[in-house]
């Protein structure tokens, strides 16, 4: 089984209009799969890009929720509202996979997580686990969440998936982001890392500058190296340009260009 990420960024332009979303990227990483399906298992976490990433900025749900007031009223707004947001991101997933006849099926992550302070504290992933076995694709997203230390929270696709990959150990992760791999400084200054071993990405992440950019609540290209680093304790974790044809093919049968974490 496979877990693939599809990062904000490559579905939508986070520095663009609320809500925008590239329909031809999304259907060219679902003819990808379905090149692979069935014989291949398949679990979809996509982020939250130009959908969650404003509405939950905006509503400081990251600060948690304050017992009572106008704060929390407000917050409670913008949960419902992030929330929302997310499933019209996850609906034109859905959409552009049973385009290609795939039999996708949206995962309420809010429904089946509880985080702490933002981490995975409780996750039910039965029903996950009964659709692979029927070979639906069930497609996740990152999402608003209960959160036992701040009431709520945002739980990031990238947690969800060190969960999944803790729980169900895949053969493989893939990351699709918008640049070819991780890079040893910033995206096309400094040199694309094609190979890294795990107790190798602490020093990494050190030497990159992990300010998140624009919108982005869940930390940016750090944030993703760091479960990167958990997830590969129990599957292969690959980095791959999702903009580009043929590289989730790539790395899906191991012979790919982007980023290997051993
Ligand atoms: P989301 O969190 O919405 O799902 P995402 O998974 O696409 O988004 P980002 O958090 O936007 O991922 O992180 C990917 C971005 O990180 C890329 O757009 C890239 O430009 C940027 N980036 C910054 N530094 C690096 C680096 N050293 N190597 C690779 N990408 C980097
Ligand atoms: O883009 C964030 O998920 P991510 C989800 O995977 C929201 O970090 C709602 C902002």
């Amino acid at each position: 089984m496979i877990i693939v990420k599809v990062g904000g960024s490559v579905f939508s332009d986070k520095a663009g209009e609320p809500e925008n979303f590239d329909h031809e990227t999304v259907g060219n990483i679902a003819k990808e799969i379905s090149k692979f399906y069935p014989e291949e298992r398949f679990i979809i976490v996509h982020g939250g890009g130009s959908f969650g990433h404003p509405e939950a900025r905006k509503y400081g749900i990251r600060k948690g929720l304050p017992d009572e007031g106008d704060t929390a009223r407000f917050r409670m707004i913008g949960f419902s509202k992030t929330h929302q947001a997310m499933l019209r991101a996850n609906a034109k997933f859905i959409e552009e996979f049973l385009r290609e006849d795939l039999p996708a099926f949206s995962v309420s992550t809010s429904s089946i997580f509880i985080t702490e302070n933002g981490d995975v504290s409780y996750g039910d992933v039965e029903v996950i686990e009964r659709l692979l076995e029927l070979k639906f694709i069930p497609v996740l997203f990152g999402d608003v969440s209960v959160d036992l230390a701040k009431g709520i929270d945002i739980l990031s696709g990238d947690q969800i998936i060190t969960y999944l990959a803790k729980m169900l150990e895949p053969d493989k992760v893939i990351f699709l982001i918008d640049v070819d791999g991780i890079y040893d400084g910033r995206p096309g200054e400094g040199s694309l890392v094609q190979s890294l071993r795990k107790e190798e990405v602490d020093a990494l992440i050190e030497r990159l500058h992990c300010t998140s950019a624009g919108t982005d609540v869940t930390g940016g290209i750090c944030n993703k190296l760091k479960e990167a680093k958990k997830i590969a304790e129990h599957s292969e974790v690959w980095f791959v340009n999702g903009r580009v044809e043929g590289r989730l093919s790539g790395a899906i049968r191991g012979d790919g260009f982007g980023t290997r974490i051993v």
